[in-house]
């Protein structure tokens, strides 16, 4: 009995400890639901920052955002969110801010350049949020890349003794348009006469630019992931032979051009890491890495740990490249003739350098310090700085524009997003010493927000876009001047109107000639879920000739005519 009694206390307390357990189960949950309920998140990871007043985030949320602002943002606002083009978004600023506030900012954007990723379709709101809370976070180290890396991306897909021995296409390549469709990721081959699509190839995320090789057969893309293309235009269908990823971020490729040494080399330069790489140019196989990171140029001489390469071109004087390091304001003229033995000429010019382009003799290389509102001048001759020259608000030329101004001589122009002039600059120290290094006319354009100009050495025209100008009447026309009688000023021309498109943003961007010279090239860049297009217009009648609109024509932004890509005509 005592037995059956001690086994029946047992059974009781058994039971008594099982409900008072699942009593406290129950209990707990009461009470959890008593304080409405735990939290949704409990059981989702959260991202833990140091900064207790970051806004919350799961670990997915910021990972997520990581992404979206490596490959969006960082390019204005940097990859360690210093700022550069873009305003500084580091915690102590976007904190004070608050997260409704860069709600609105990143939905509408503002007239200073920063795009209307919301309205403009390119962000959902739920990414909008995202963002907003992820720019009030401390910013994550971004990973280095090193060889190990770059090797691991690199894919040899037809190797040289594979490929064409002669060119099995009867495209007229030299004709040939490389057509960035920026946020599908991909460019579009388009051929000049026929204004037909001959191939869409895939390239990196947020394709940039694309660069030729000094034989005119291949065409480097680089994309702002750091992919980067090398494409055979001898193919019986153009495509990609080689690819590689050569860092987080960027937005520069090239070849080499000098003598003897005709794209034996081909060089990217990143955003991050901040650093260059040289490469073979027939295959992408990384050689040579060099950082960037270093002080910024006088009177500051301060340390920078992230220089992003901005533009880079190759000398036709030495067997050397340019590298434009837009945080610390340093040109390095970078010798290739013995990659073990790096030979570097290192110019002081000034900060935030961006893009530029050659003079017409090919000498001297005008580069855009945007931030500074200055346009370094380059001697790729004697390898010195031939002058700073103050221009108007962050100055956006480009590859610029060359021409004969019929008073002041030969000239580069640029156009500028902080305000409505251009800046035309003598580029003749023999002949026109005195206008040499210096701007020797300013014209009124249409506005602010200019990103391209460009003109033919066969054209009389000098075209001037203003694709980031917050009015959609400026945003969506192009102005033209008459380089005869550039007193007169610009006439507008409709080119969204022509283009026959619907509504949306349609900003009208990057003027391209093709090769013979007598038609200009626009794109018409709407939001990613709206229809672009691109009108061609006659040069000469500056009449409307064509108009290309295919659904493939996804946010076309840049076009990279092959002959004057290849010769630097612009
Ligand atoms: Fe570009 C050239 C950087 C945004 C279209 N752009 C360049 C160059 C640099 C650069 C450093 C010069 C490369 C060279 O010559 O080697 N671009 C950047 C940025 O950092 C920035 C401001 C922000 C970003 O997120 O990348 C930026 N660029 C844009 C755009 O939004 C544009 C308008 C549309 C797009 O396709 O992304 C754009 N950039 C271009 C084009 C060129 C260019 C078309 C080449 C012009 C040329 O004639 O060579």
């Amino acid at each position: 009995m005592r037995n059956s009694k001690w086994m029946g206390g047992l059974v009781v307390s058994a039971l008594a400890l099982a409900v008072s357990g699942a009593y406290a189960a129950s209990n707990s949950e009461i009470e959890g639901n008593y304080h409405a309920g735990g939290s949704p998140l409990e059981n989702v990871e959260m991202h833990q920052d140091v900064n207790p007043k970051a806004p919350q985030m799961t670990a997915k949320e910021f990972e997520l955002a990581k992404d979206i602002y490596f490959q969006r943002c960082a390019g204005c606002h940097g990859v360690l969110r210093k700022g550069a083009t873009g305003k500084p978004l580091t915690p102590d600023k976007t904190l004070a801010n608050g997260t409704d506030y860069l709600k609105v900012f990143i939905k509408f954007g503002s007239p200073a350049g920063m795009p209307n990723w919301g309205t403009s379709g390119e962000l959902t709101d739920e990414q909008v949020d995202l963002m907003a809370r992820y720019v009030q976070q401390t910013p994550p180290t971004p990973p280095e890349y090193g060889i190990k890396e770059m090797e691991a991306s690199w894919k040899l897909l037809v190797p040289p003794d594979q490929r064409p021995k002669k060119k099995e296409n009867n495209l007229n390549i030299q004709n040939l348009l490389s057509v960035t469709l920026r946020d599908a990721g991909q460019i579009a081959l388009i051929d000049g006469d026929s204004k037909k699509i001959v191939n869409i190839i895939k390239t990196g995320y947020a394709v940039h630019i694309s660069r030729m090789s000094a034989s005119g057969r291949y065409l480097f893309v680089i994309g702002r992931d750091a992919r980067i293309n090398l494409i055979d235009l001898w193919m019986a269908k153009p495509d990609t032979v080689a690819e590689i990823k050569v860092g987080l971020e960027a937005r520069s490729v090239e070849t080499s051009k000098y003598k003897g040494y005709e794209d034996k080399y081909a060089i990217a330069g990143t955003y991050w890491p901040p650093q260059y790489v040289i490469m073979d140019g027939d295959t992408l196989k990384p050689q040579k890495i060099v950082s960037t990171r270093g002080m910024t140029v006088p009177p500051e001489q301060e340390y920078h740990p992230e220089p992003r390469v901005a533009s880079i071109v190759a000398s036709h004087y030495h067997p050397e490249f340019l590298v434009n390091a837009k945080e610390t304001g340093k040109i390095m003229l970078v010798n290739y003739s013995d990659l073990k033995n790096l030979k570097t000429v290192t110019i002081d010019a000034a900060r935030f350098l961006h893009d530029g382009g050659f003079d017409s003799t090919g000498r001297y290389f005008l580069v855009a310090a945007n931030a500074s509102n200055k346009v370094a001048v380059v001697d790729t001759k004697d390898n010195k700085l031939a002058a700073l020259v103050d221009v108007g608000k962050t100055p956006h030329p480009g590859r610029g524009a060359n021409f004969v101004d019929p008073k002041y001589g030969p000239v580069w122009a640029t156009g500028h997003l902080g305000d409505e002039t251009i800046s035309l600059i003598g580029t003749d120290p023999l002949k026109h010493k005195g206008n040499a290094w210096k701007v020797v006319r300013t014209l009124q354009g249409q506005g602010g927000g200019s990103l391209f100009i460009k003109t033919h050495p066969k054209s009389k025209n000098l075209w001037v876009d203003t694709a980031l100008n917050p009015d959609p009447k400026i945003s969506q026309s192009v102005a033209v001047f008459d380089i005869n009688n550039l007193e007169k000023g610009f006439a507008v021309l409709p080119i969204a109107e022509w283009s026959g498109l619907g509504d949306g943003a349609k900003r009208i961007v990057q003027p391209e000639y093709n090769k013979a010279g007598d038609e200009v090239w626009f794109s018409v860049w709407s939001a990613k879920d709206k229809e672009s297009a691109i009108v061609v217009v006659d040069d000469k009648t500056r009449k409307l000739k064509a108009v290309i609109r295919d659904p493939r024509l996804i946010t076309p932004t840049g076009k990279f005519n092959v002959y004057n890509t290849q010769h630097d005509i612009y």
